[in-house]
C-alpha cells in the first residue's frame, strides 16, 4: 500500500515542489536565523540567487559543530512559545545538538513516518513493539507517532528488561517491531534463551529497523531469527529524528521523503555535489521544517541516490543503505575498511555468532586492529585444532574479502557486551596509548 500520493509523483512535479519550498525556506531562514544571514554575507549570497535546485550548491554546508556551538537554540527560527516538543542527540563529549519542533513540524514528522511504515507493510491491523529509548532521542516517539497515525496499536515498550520485552511481545501478540537491528538479534538470543522460539511462539511479521547501520548479512539473520520481515528507515535529529527514507517491501534502497528533504551526495574531502548514483557523504537541507530549518547538513553518512522509479509504483528517489560514516572509515595498512565490511564478512563465517568487537590500536606507530569475535558453539573452544580451523577461515575471509589481516581473539557466546540502543562495534585506543 502507498500512504501518500505525494510519493507517486511525475519527477518534474516533485522538483517543483521542492524548488518551490526551497526557495521559501531560504527566505524565511536568511530573515529569522541571524546565524545563518551572517554565513549567507559571509559568502555574498541572497535567498533570490536561489532559482534552480542546482543553485543549493552555493549555499554553506551546516555541521553537528555548528549546532553544537549555537547550543541550546541559536539556529531555532521560531519563538519558544511555538515550540511543542525538544529532543537531543546523545554526544558523547561536550553539548549535545537540541532540536525542536513546532505543532506543524510535529504534523508533518507523523505524516513521514506514516509513509515509510507503511511501504514496509505495516497496517492499522498491526501491534507494533517499540524497543526505541523513550527520551531525547528521537527513536521511540518518531515511530510512535507515525505508527499511531496509520492506526497501528502502539505497545510503548522502550528499552532494557530484555526478557520483559520477550514477554510482552508473546503475550500481546506484537506482530510488527521497532528497534535498533543489533537489539533485534538481542531480542532473538534471549527468546531461545527463555525457551521461547521466537519463529513458533512469537507472532512478529515485519520489523522497521534504523538508528544504526545494517547490512545484507544481518537482514538475513533478523530474518532467519524472528522470522519477519526486516526492512530498515533511516533519519537523524539535526534534520527530523527517523521519517527522511525508508524501505519498500521490493528492498531496492531507502524511498527519500523527497517533498521535505532536499537530499544531495557530496565528495566529503573536496564538498563538490556529486551526479546521482555516485557514492559520497550524504548532505540534507529539510524543506518544511519550522523550528530548527538547517540549511545542507552535513550527515557524514556514505550512501548514493538513485532517482529510477521503483516496481513498488513510488517514484521517490532511493538512497543505497548507509555504508559507513566518513567518520567510521578505519585505515588500515592503507587499506581503507568500514566496520559494516567486517560485519558482512563475519555473517557470513559458519559458526561465528552475530556480535563483535573491533579495537584500534597503534603497534609500533602503526594503525592496527584486533577483532573479538564471538563462537556460536562453544565446545569448539576445547579444542586446539578447531580453534585454528576456525581462526583460519576467519582470517582469510577478511583477507580475501577485505585485504585486511586483523588480530582475531574467538570468544565464547555472549561474552561480548550487549547494548540496549546503538551496538558499539568499535572501540579505538589509538589516542590513549601515548603513541
Ligand atoms: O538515529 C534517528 C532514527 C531513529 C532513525 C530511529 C531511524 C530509526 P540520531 O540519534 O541523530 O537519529 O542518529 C543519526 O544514526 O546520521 C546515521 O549515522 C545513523 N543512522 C540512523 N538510521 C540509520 C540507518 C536517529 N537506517 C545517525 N542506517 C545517522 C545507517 C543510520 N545509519
Amino acid at each position: 500500500m502507498i500512504w501518500s500520493l505525494k510519493e507517486t509523483l511525475p519527477r518534474e512535479d516533485i522538483e517543483e515542489i521542492q524548488l518551490k519550498r526551497l526557495k521559501k525556506q531560504i527566505k524565511k531562514i536568511y530573515k529569522k536565523v541571524p546565524y545563518y544571514r551572517e554565513k549567507f554575507k559571509e559568502i555574498g549570497i541572497k535567498p533570490k540567487d536561489i532559482q534552480s535546485l542546482a543553485d543549493i550548491k552555493y549555499l554553506p554546508f551546516t555541521s553537528k559543530e555548528d549546532l553544537r556551538l549555537n547550543y541550546p537554540f541559536g539556529m531555532f527560527a521560531v519563538p519558544k512559545e511555538e515550540i511543542v516538543r525538544y529532543h537531543a542527540s546523545s554526544g558523547t563529549t561536550g553539548n549535545p545538538t537540541v532540536v525542536g519542533y513546532t505543532r506543524k513540524d510535529m504534523e508533518t514528522w507523523k505524516e513521514c513516518i506514516a509513509r515509510l511504515v507503511t511501504m514496509a507493510g505495516v497496517t492499522r491491523r498491526d501491534i507494533a513493539h517499540i524497543s526505541f529509548g523513550y527520551g531525547l532521542f528521537t527513536g521511540a516517539f518518531g515511530l510512535h507517532q507515525g505508527l499511531e497515525k496509520v492506526g497501528a496499536a502502539v505497545v510503548p515498550m522502550s528499552s532494557g528488561n530484555t526478557q520483559r520485552q520477550i514477554k510482552m511481545m508473546k503475550d500481546f501478540g506484537a506482530t510488527v517491531l521497532i528497534g535498533t537491528p543489533s537489539y533485534g538479534l538481542r531480542l532473538a538470543e534471549t527468546a531461545i534463551e527463555m525457551g521461547i522460539d521466537p519463529l513458533t511462539d512469537l507472532k512478529l511479521r515485519v520489523g522497521c529497523f534504523g538508528g544504526e547501520g545494517s547490512t545484507e548479512a544481518m537482514r538475513d539473520k533478523l530474518h532467519e531469527s524472528l522470522g519477519l520481515f526486516a526492512t530498515e528507515n533511516y533519519g537523524l535529529s539535526e534534520v527530523v529524528g527517523p521519517g527522511v527514507s525508508g524501505e519498500c517491501t521490493e528492498l531496492t534502497g531507502l524511498h527519500i521523503n523527497e517533498d521535505h528533504f532536499l537530499c544531495e551526495v557530496i565528495n566529503p574531502e573536496t564538498g563538490e555535489v556529486l551526479p546521482a548514483g555516485e557514492e559520497g557523504e550524504l548532505v540534507i537541507t529539510p524543506l518544511t521544517k519550522e523550528a530548527i530549518p538547517v540549511v545542507r547538513y552535513r550527515t557524514k553518512d556514505i550512501t548514493s541516490i538513485d532517482y529510477e522509479p521503483c516496481s513498488c509504483g513510488r517514484t521517490t528517489a532511493r538512497m543505497a543503505k548507509v555504508s559507513g560514516r566518513t567518520d567510521d572509515m578505519l585505515i588500515i595498512s592503507g587499506v581503507n575498511v568500514f566496520p559494516s565490511q567486517i560485519e558482512e564478512v563475519l555473517y557470513n563465517i559458519d559458526g561465528i555468532g552475530t556480535n563483535y568487537l573491533i579495537t584500534v590500536y597503534k603497534e609500533n606507530y602503526i594503525d592496527k586492529i584486533a577483532i573479538d569475535v564471538e563462537v556460536t558453539d562453544n565446545s569448539v573452544l576445547d579444542s586446539p585444532d578447531s580453534i585454528e580451523n576456525l581462526l583460519k577461515k576467519v582470517r582469510e575471509q577478511l583477507h580475501v574479502t577485505l585485504g585486511i589481516h586483523p588480530k582475531i581473539n574467538l570468544v565464547e557466546s555472549k561474552k561480548i557486551k550487549r547494548t540496549e540502543g546503538k551496538a558499539q562495534r568499535v572501540v579505538d585506543l589509538r589516542n590513549k596509548d601515548g603513541n
